[in-house]
């Protein structure tokens, strides 16, 4: 029988030692005798996840949690069945230290580091099973920052054991259908149990809490009387399950039926009568689950960079491989220039994320500056909704970089775009974000850092192939302060009309800026120590590619465009 041509599909090799990214990135940042002893974690990181955890992804791509409401006999049970991968990423975090690594306090401010570049090799081998975790380190975090020592030492030994059998994770729930956004107007109840001592029953539905494989979650309700809106919200933390693992007075109605995420059991669910107890007192919830926030949009972005990685991994390796019109398409020149220029977005993300991820590494430590602090609150919410947008749009083109392959779901490819489609939605919308970094500005000066650290990046720089791009970033700067200043005359602090309007384009130009700039420090690094260039074109290239995206727009042209409204033509 005549055999016609296969395809060799794309391979993965060890997704650490394979990082020219990461590993150059490493280099420059942790202490040498750090990055010694950390090493060989990531080394065993990199080959599983390139190795047994990839190969399991495809094994099971079919696989999906299931929800089980109720027992052949009537009892309301709601069991969920976590994938294969989901079981087997549960045991590697907790033993592999995932978490730990930021808690256990070994290696000072580095520990934030070393903890993200596990989580960016664990990240696209395990089908975002670092929701959990985002959310579990957002919960140990908000936790300990709050004081409460009774509630520190019955959960953070949990959240952050290396034991699986010890492990905890933790949910958000914080979305309700009035709002995944304005979530001041969540509608869950909480009353006080008489003689209680301090506990809460809470009745309400939560319209999409995070993977429902956790044992506590932290959580917004308001105590009968309060105020409306976020300042009469209270923070909770209530456990999930009793001793036979059964849900405490919690119904899980339906797992979440989303675009992508699959294998991550989201679930809606409804609580009455649930017990709860007060995180930092009865109001201010919003304000108070902001260091949660913070930490989970910081893995967003992290995890963001780390999925643009996959995706050029692979389409580098498929590109070496595939032969088109006469030769391979990593010989092609138009090939080469599309993947170039993919490769520039995701070494841009990778710096931003593990800035920010430096920043937390001090400000954890107490050795952060009062400005870098400022910075740290508004980066937080640029860094995210920056990385975000770019994740989508490097996922939809290393699909095409696969022509018809790339929409065949046995490839296991389309799943890089569906989930990537998440980063800018969940942990708050690109929009919604925009508007934090506006209200950020109007009380913060947290401007003057961002441009010190820019104008850092920018001096340390003295090859002359950075220097273009290195004036890029400048003006991209001197744009966006220059449109801040005008829109503050015009509409005073805050946020008025103009300022909403334009308030994506002045973040994302933020945040493109300081990706260029992090990429020019990065390079002349690289150049001085590596005697590597690639990063250099990394920066070059990435300077061509839209830095400054502020744009003058007339307010009404946007009115009749938006709503279809009439427009006289006069
Ligand atoms: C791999 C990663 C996996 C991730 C998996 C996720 C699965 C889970 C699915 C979800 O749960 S997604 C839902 C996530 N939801 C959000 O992220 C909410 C998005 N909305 C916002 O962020 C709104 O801006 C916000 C809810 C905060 C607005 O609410 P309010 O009630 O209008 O609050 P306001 O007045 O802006 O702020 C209240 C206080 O919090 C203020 O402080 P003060 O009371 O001291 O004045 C604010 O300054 C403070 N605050 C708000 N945002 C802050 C902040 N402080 C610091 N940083 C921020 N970002």
């Amino acid at each position: 029988m005549y055999e016609s041509f296969n395809q060799a599909p794309p391979r993965l090799g060890n997704q650490y030692s394979g990082d020219r990214v990461l590993c150059s990135y490493l280099r420059r940042t942790l202490p040498p005798d750090v990055l010694e002893q950390v090493e060989p974690s990531l080394q065993e990181m990199g080959r599983l996840a390139g190795g047994h955890l990839y190969q399991m992804q495809l094994a099971y791509r079919l696989h999906e949690p299931q929800l089980t409401q109720w027992d052949a006999w009537g009892e309301r049970v709601d069991r969920i069945e976590l994938t294969p991968l989901w079981q087997e990423a549960e045991r590697l975090a907790a033993e592999s230290g995932v978490l730990a690594a930021a808690y256990e306090g070994r290696y000072g401010r580095f520990a934030r580091s070393y903890q993200f570049a596990l989580a960016c090799l664990f990240h696209p081998s395990t089908d975002i099973y670092t929701c959990p975790l985002a959310m579990t380190d957002g919960a140990a975090r908000t936790l300990l920052h709050s004081g409460d020592r009774a509630l520190i030492e019955r959960a953070v030994p949990h959240l952050t054991s290396c034991d699986p059998r010890q492990f905890w994770t933790s949910g958000q729930w914080m979305t309700e259908s009035t709002g995944g956004s304005d979530v001041g107007r969540a509608e869950t109840l909480a009353r006080e149990h008489p003689g209680g001592r301090g506990t809460w029953r809470l009745y309400g539905r939560k319209w999409f809490t995070s993977a429902a494989t956790f044992q506590i979650a932290l959580l917004l309700a308001r105590p009968e009387g309060n105020v409306s809106g976020g300042r009469g919200l209270a923070l909770f933390y209530l456990e999930t399950r009793d001793e036979s693992g059964h849900l405490c007075n919690i119904r899980i109605n339906r797992l979440k039926d989303k675009l992508g995420t699959r294998k991550l059991p989201a679930a809606e669910l409804s609580m009455k009568a649930t017990s709860a107890y007060l995180v930092m007192g009865a109001s201010n919830g919003v304000a108070n689950i902001v260091p949660m926030l913070h930490l989970t949009r910081t893995w967003n972005s992290v995890t963001a960079a780390a999925a643009m990685r996959r995706g050029l991994a692979l389409a580098r390796d498929y590109a070496a491989k595939r032969v088109a019109f006469g030769a391979p398409l990593s010989r092609k020149p138009l090939h080469v220039d599309t993947l170039a220029g993919l490769q520039a977005e995701m070494e841009a993300a990778f710096h931003l994320a593990f800035y920010l991820v430096e920043l937390i590494g001090r400000d954890e430590t107490g050795e952060i500056e009062a400005g870098d602090s400022e910075l740290l609150r508004l980066l937080t919410s640029i860094v995210k909704l920056t990385t975000g947008r770019q994740a989508i749009a490097v996922a939809s083109e290393v699909l095409e970089a696969f022509g018809g392959a790339g929409y065949l779901e046995d490839t296991g490819l389309p799943a890089l775009l569906r989930d990537s489609q998440v980063f800018p939605i969940w942990e708050g919308t690109t929009n919604v974000l925009s508007l934090d970094v506006m209200r950020a500005l109007a009380r913060s000066e947290g401007l003057v850092a961002y441009r010190a650290r820019l104008d850092a990046c920018l001096h340390s720089a003295h090859d002359a192939g950075l220097l273009e791009a290195a004036r890029v970033a400048q003006r991209a700067l001197a744009h966006a302060e220059a449109w801040l200043h005008e829109v503050a005359e015009h509409g005073g602090p805050g946020v008025d009309s103009t300022s909403e309007a334009g308030a994506r384009r002045f973040a994302l130009t933020l945040g493109r800026a300081l990706e260029l700039a992090l990429l020019i420090e990065q390079a002349q690094w690289s150049i001085d120590n590596e005697q590597d260039g690639r990063a250099r074109a990394a920066a070059r290239r990435f300077a061509r590619s839209g830095i400054d995206l502020i744009l003058d727009v007339d307010p009404a042209d946007s009115l009749a465009l938006a709503n279809d409204e009439p427009l006289p033509a006069g």
